[in-house]
């Protein structure tokens, strides 16, 4: 698993060159959010339970079949299930928000989860959409707790969403 300067001193190493100016800069930029990155995490981390029910609330208003007889989240199996996964995706969001790296979302999230769902019937689209909404809450109170520059939070729940659906967005 690799953060932003790990990934860095990697690739640099690789070719056996020394830092240049973009690297440097890709560091500087890391280093300069840094504060607000753990700033971040500490939201995410003080409210993650009612990020993940206000996100799921939110996603079942809006796809209501989803939890009707027939729904993948019917039953109150698959309905904690689906509410683990959103948990699942916000809590490694906060460890790829810290890193400054989508590594751990490739190691730890992605790996054959396309495949999984696409075997229990799953569905991508409706994930996706529980992603960002989760996005949205996750940005609102990042920036109600005093954060203006909010930007960095969208990497994570955006790239989960892009490898999810193998689609742009
Ligand atoms: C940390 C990495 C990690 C991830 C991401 C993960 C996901 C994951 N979600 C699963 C199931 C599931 N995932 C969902 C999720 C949903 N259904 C919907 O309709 C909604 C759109 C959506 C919620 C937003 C459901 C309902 C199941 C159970 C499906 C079933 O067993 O029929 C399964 C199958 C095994 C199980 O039930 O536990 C995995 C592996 N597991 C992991 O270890």
């Amino acid at each position: 698993m690799r953060d932003a300067v790990t990934s860095l001193i990697r690739n640099y190493d690789n070719t056996g060159r020394y830092l240049d100016r973009d690297a440097l800069d890709t560091l500087k930029t890391y280093f300069n959010t840094g504060v607000a990155r753990i700033q971040a995490a500490s939201v995410i981390n003080g409210n993650a339970a009612a990020i993940v029910k206000q996100a799921g609330m939110q996603l079942f208003e809006d796809i209501p079949e989803l939890i009707r007889p027939g729904g993948n989240a019917y039953t109150t199996r698959r309905y904690a299930a689906c509410l683990r996964d959103m948990d699942y995706y916000l809590r490694y969001a906060s460890y790829a928000i810290v890193a400054g790296s989508m590594d751990v979302l490739d190691e730890r999230v992605l790996q054959g989860l396309r495949e999984t769902y696409n075997s229990l019937g799953v569905p991508i689209g409706s994930t996706v959409i529980g992603i960002q909404i989760m996005k949205d809450i996750v940005k609102e109170q990042v920036s109600s707790a005093g954060i203006s520059d909010t930007a960095f939070l969208d990497q994570p729940f955006d790239y989960m969403t892009r490898e999810l659906s193998e689609l742009n967005i």
